[in-house]
């Protein structure tokens, strides 16, 4: 396939990306070489390996019901007609990231843009941009979860309301997508797991979030979370536990245009931060956190 044409760069969870063409592509499924099936591979196998016990369990069911498994990349034709009967969503294939309106759209629409190539070998631990594993593996099984898929879709109504407003809205509409979809945990009876899509597709840091010290943990709450910074270059200093996906999918009921009002006036929480009336989970030691670097 022909180097897609590059439009802008975008800040994500991986620093600053060209943003691609707003295109859709049809998923290219006979053209991935034996080195792409093996990749895809190697990265779930090594996943599925240290998932079970911290991923939720709705993640790894999912995943399974929609027959994902090492053996070769998934086609979007196949998982099509079980996400729409389970939630009426549908993959799209993109060349890589979308300008975020058109990126909120699909969202709105039920749609989730999917990167269609998959990382090389030599990217198997850290790429630049989402990639096909991040977005197939990492994104795509919670959309099986109504409440979850109606979060994803309100999100996206919120997103494009929030393009209208200006950027300051944009920011603390993209910490929320920050610190749920990509990077959130969840609390359950058996202590917490993660639901995060950032997370799920990264072999460090799912192990990190939940085991590791350094890190704050602290309970959901919205406001809270459009104030507070993040990192787009290490693990997160700070992970939020929601109760529910129905106590996040409540979360985006009101219209945040008073929030995003209020939220104006008040100073961004630092990302390592841990403030009163914080429900604080684990209060993180901090190590090996850089000063700078939030954004
Ligand atoms: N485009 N394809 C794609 N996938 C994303 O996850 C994505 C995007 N564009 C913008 C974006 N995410 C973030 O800026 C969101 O916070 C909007
Ligand atoms: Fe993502």
């Amino acid at each position: 396939m022909g180097e897609p044409r590059r439009v802008e760069h975008q800040l994500t969870d991986k620093g600053y990306v060209p943003v691609y063409t707003t295109a859709v592509v049809e998923q290219p499924w006979d053209s991935y070489t034996a080195t792409d099936h093996a990749v895809w591979a190697r990265l779930y196998r090594r996943q599925r390996e240290i998932l079970p016990g911290r991923a939720c369990r709705e993640f790894l069911q999912a995943q399974d019901a929609m027959g994902m498994s090492a053996d070769a990349i998934p086609k979007f034709s196949e998982l099509n007609p079980i996400l729409r009967a389970a939630t009426g969503w549908e993959l799209i294939g993109v060349e890589g990231l979308l300008p975020e309106l058109t990126f909120f759209e699909h969202l709105a629409n039920r749609r989730f843009p999917v990167t269609w190539w998959i990382r090389k070998p030599e990217q198997l631990d850290y790429i630049a941009e989402p990639d096909l594993f991040h977005d197939l593996f990492g994104h795509v099984p919670l959309l099986m979860n109504p409440v979850f898929a109606d979060y994803m879709a309100a999100y996206g109504r919120g997103g494009v309301k929030a393009h209208a407003i200006g950027q300051d809205a944009l920011t603390n509409l993209t910490r929320l997508y920050w610190y749920t979809v990509e990077f959130g945990l969840i609390r359950t009876d058996e202590g917490l797991r993660i639901y995060g899509s950032g997370i799920v597709s990264s072999s460090g840091e799912s192990v990190h979030c939940l085991e590791s010290d350094a890190p704050n943990r602290i309970g959901f709450d919205l406001e809270r979370v459009m104030r507070t910074r993040y990192r787009i270059d290490t693990y997160q200093k700070t992970y939020f536990v929601i109760d529910s996906f129905e106590q996040l999918f409540e979360a985006t009921r009101p219209d945040f245009t008073p929030i995003y009002q209020r939220l104006a006036a008040l100073p961004s929480i630092p990302a390592g931060d841990v403030l009163d009336g914080d429900r604080i989970y684990h209060r993180g030691s901090g190590a090996g956190w850089l000063a700078d670097g939030d954004v």
